[in-house]
């Protein structure tokens, strides 16, 4: 096996104590503040600071580091009104027939329903591709390792570059999602893994009280 080349460490750096804990109480108060938006305001937001968010999404950890992603960054007002069209087609299917009983009640809390404005209204719709495999430049496929794992971090990270720019985003997954290789030209080795709505919220923007498991509920410490 070849060896690997391997360079100092010179990005870490250490924080006495209270600054960590001062700093970990701050990042948990802001990233707390955060929430999915369903209404957006269609003022624009300027590409560079799309941009900008994807390379830090595009840091993320993959597995063996093939970066299995790709991210289509949509503001063409006909593009996402494609996209729209098709979601709400899915999404209509989905309400009336697909979605069983107990999948309906669990969505009451969040009022959503088969209508999705915010496709056209949201100034950006990142579209986010995971690989089923990689293609070799020769053109042959390349096996990718714990794909859904990667591309979730990858969008982890996108969401709170987000939210710390100061936009509001939210997660939206119709299914099936088969329609975004097509209105997006991807080829058939990307899966839509999720759409990720970008933007300032609407004025009159609400949101769902929706409570927020305690530490104690989500983490045991032994
Ligand atoms: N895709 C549908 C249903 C939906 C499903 C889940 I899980 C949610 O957290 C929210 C909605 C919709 O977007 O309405």
């Amino acid at each position: 096996m070849a060896k690997p080349e391997l360079i100092p460490y010179t990005g870490y750096r250490e924080y006495p104590v209270e600054e960590m804990q001062l700093r970990a109480a701050e990042f948990c108060a802001d990233i707390r503040r955060r929430r999915s938006v369903r209404q957006f305001s269609e003022r624009p937001v300027p590409r560079e600071i799309i941009e900008q968010c994807l390379l830090a999404a595009g840091s993320a950890p993959s597995g063996a580091n093939l970066q299995p992603w790709h991210f289509v960054s949509v503001s063409d007002p006909a593009l996402k009104h494609k996209i729209r069209h098709e979601s709400e087609k899915a999404e209509h299917q989905f309400y009336r027939s697909k979605a069983p009983p107990e999948w309906l009640q669990s969505l009451v809390p969040l009022g959503t329903d088969e209508h999705k404005p915010f496709l056209d209204s949201a100034p950006w719709l990142i579209v986010i591709f995971a690989f089923r495999y990689g293609m070799a430049s020769e053109g042959g496929k390349i096996r990718n390792y714990y794909v859904r794992e990667s591309v979730g971090i990858a969008t982890g990270i996108l969401i709170a570059a987000f939210h710390h720019a100061g936009l509001a985003s939210l997660t939206y997954t119709p299914a099936p999602m088969g329609f975004l290789n097509r209105i997006l030209d991807r080829p058939s080795n990307e899966r839509p893994f999720l759409i990720l709505a970008a933007g300032y919220p609407a004025e009159d923007a609400r949101v769902p009280v929706i409570p927020k498991k305690p530490l104690g509920e989500i983490a045991t410490f032994i």
